[in-house]
């Protein structure tokens, strides 16, 4: 488990080093605080964010805080990034609802590799409403960072070179929370899991290996009107879900193990050119059962009202479509679009005004998946036609990040209600985004 620290005048340190990715090895990673994964910052709603990053590796960084909405200039933007030796003050208040939101560097074209490398940690927002749940809490809160990653033994566990633009940079070993092969010692209980994938560019489909179902109660930002058992999740890259699983039932030895279920990528073209790792099966994180306990746990009625823009108030609609192009003088070189733009740091692409509800479009019009994120504010997905064709359980709410496969289009309500100034929306396949699939978007008053 990464430690846990507040934004307290809390100082971030990012530098080259070793981590102990379990079974044994050691890795070259990039950390920050010394963690692999990076600290896990817990905070509540209404507090100061107060933190200062300290970059001691050889890149420009920056932090973005993915799912808050704090102002333009602690949002991270790569425009922000500091250089080696140089430091970022953040200092906000944290205005979001409970819920699992995380961080990671935003330095532009060096996203991919620097979460790969380590530049990414869990962020939890508390508040009273949340506390008022008796949701499990303590020891049986699990909050897991699923990665996944290429085991180069020779090189360095954590080697990234020359990285797959057309598909983005997929692994063949799980991590849970920067361990390979994670395992974890239970009661029999209900335990809340707080699941982020923060892949690089693998989505899981994530169940449990027995079938059972498995109770979604949150997702990216924060507790859902209700719960509801699902028997598997798709989680693209920068998704997070809130699930409880109960095991009371299991029994002192049982090993109950979390896997990523095969799936495809779309029908027709798309679906029969998926020659590459993306959907199939993989090990994630086993459960075994150590001890016999009594839990009286009841699921609440209800949970919390995620509130959110009304589809019925939007004054305007924005078609956002994604298409690729292969670059046939290098052949590795794979560029995706929004709109036919490709990003650049100071060009504004979409000028939105503030508070104002609008019905954006994302049409997938290529063979890949998009799982695309909004800075700066949440939206309500209100359909998708095409491939999947429905809006899915842990689509409810409120998301900062949507899954779009081929053949997809997904409409959402969007509001920025939280303040003016340069975001981003992009694609969080983080070699997608590096290659400039990403746009400026100025919230103006
Ligand atoms: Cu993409």
């Amino acid at each position: 488990m990464a430690p846990e620290v507040k934004p307290n005048a809390l100082t971030l340190h990012a530098e080259v080093g070793r981590a102990d990715v379990g079974g044994g090895m050691e890795g070259d990673a990039w950390l920050l605080n010394g963690s692999l994964p990076s600290p896990l910052i817990r905070v509540r709603k209404g507090e100061r964010f107060h933190a200062i990053l300290e970059n001691d590796v050889p890149d420009p960084l920056i932090l973005h805080w993915h799912g808050l909405t704090p102002p333009a200039d602690m949002d991270g933007h790569p425009r922000y990034a500091v250089r080696e030796g140089e430091t970022y003050e953040y200092d906000f208040t944290v205005e979001n609802r409970a819920g699992t939101y995380w961080y990671h560097s935003h330095a532009h074209h060096r996203v991919g590799k620097h979460a790969y490398l380590g530049i990414a940690g869990m962020l939890i927002v508390e508040d009273e409403e949340e506390e008022g749940l008796g949701l499990p809490s303590g020891e049986r809160e699990i909050p897991i960072v699923l990665q996944d990653r290429r085991v180069d033994p020779e090189r360095g566990l954590l080697h990234y070179s020359n990285p797959d633009t057309v598909e983005g940079v997929i692994g063949n070993e799980p991590f849970g929370n920067g361990v390979n092969y994670p395992y974890l010692e239970v009661d029999t209980a209900v335990y809340r899991f707080r699941i982020l994938n923060g892949s690089n560019a693998r989505i899981f489909r994530l169940a449990r290996e027995d079938g059972r179902p498995m109770t979604l109660i949150g997702n990216d930002a924060g507790l859902l009107p209700r719960s509801e058992d699902v028997e598997y999740v798709d989680m693209g890259p920068g998704e997070r879900v809130d699930l409880l699983l109960d095991l009371r039932d299991a029994s002192v030895g049982e090993v109950i193990q979390l896997g990523s279920r095969a799936f495809h990528i779309g029908t027709g073209l798309a679906g029969e050119q998926q020659t590459h790792r993306q959907g199939h099966p993989l090990e994630l994180l086993k459960l075994v059962v150590a001890r016999e306990v009594e839990d009286s746990f009841e699921m609440p009625g209800t949970l919390a009202d995620p509130g959110g823009p009304d589809p019925a108030d939007a004054v305007r609609e924005r078609t956002f479509t994604f298409t690729s192009d292969r670059d046939y003088h290098t052949r590795t070189m794979m560029e995706h679009h929004i709109n036919d733009l490709s990003y650049r740091m100071d060009r504004i692409d979409e000028r939105v005004p503030f508070g104002e509800t609008e019905i954006w479009s994302f049409i997938n019009e290529n063979h890949f998946p998009h799982p695309m994120h909004l800075h700066a504010t949440h939206f309500r997905v209100l359909s998708r036609e095409g491939y999947r064709g429905l809006v899915l359980p842990w689509e409810r709410g409120l998301k900062d990040t949507v899954l779009v496969h081929p053949e997809e289009h997904v409409r959402v309500a969007v509001r920025f209600d939280a303040h003016p100034g340069l975001f981003l929306l992009h694609c969080h396949n983080l070699e997608h985004e590096d290659v400039g699939m990403m746009l400026n978007i100025m919230v103006e008053r």
